[in-house]
């Protein structure tokens, strides 16, 4: 399980300066503020995407298909994007017999949908084709946490993408 374990696993040394910060910094008021963030951001790390059962976990070279066999795979730089990282996402774009796609507009919209029907984008993505199949999309700026739909619009096909952020 890719999903989840590592951002946990890097944020632990943080955590543990700021407790430490926390306990040894002099005693005052500004010190229980840190631990209260601290264990928020804690509390958060655990629940959001370990429930998200239809998003597809971040890793090396993912990839969705479309009905038509147009194929895009994601690398994504950082690798687990989390809430306000600009990311650099490197899209490799095949189409149904494994040729590079190349000369076609892409663009990458997102979209987070909350209770009421209420739903909003992410800021706008720019795409830039570098040749051989590959695009570079940036920033990818998920800005909030929680589920998002990723759509990679390649000429007339979307692959979509289910993606959780934390
Ligand atoms: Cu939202």
């Amino acid at each position: 399980m890719v999903r989840g374990g590592r951002p946990w696993i890097s944020r632990v040394p943080l955590l543990c300066c700021l407790l430490l910060s926390a306990c040894g910094g002099g005693g005052s008021g500004g010190g229980e503020k840190i631990r209260a963030n601290a264990q928020e951001a804690g509390a958060g790390e655990q629940s959001v995407c370990k429930t998200d059962q239809t998003a597809q976990p971040f890793s090396f070279d993912m990839s969705q298909t479309s009905a038509k066999g147009t194929k895009v795979m994601i690398e994504s730089d950082p690798p687990v994007p989390t809430k306000d990282d600009l990311s650099t996402w490197t899209l490799k774009i095949s189409d149904a017999s494994g040729a590079p796609v190349v000369g076609k507009t892409v663009l990458v919209t997102c979209a987070m949908s909350h209770a009421g029907g209420f739903s909003h984008g992410c800021p706008p993505v720019s795409v830039r084709e570098v040749g051989g199949g590959t695009y570079v999309a940036e920033p990818v700026d998920f800005n909030m946490i929680g589920h998002w739909s990723v759509d990679v619009q390649v000429g007339g096909e979307v692959v979509t993408f289910q993606l959780c952020i934390e």
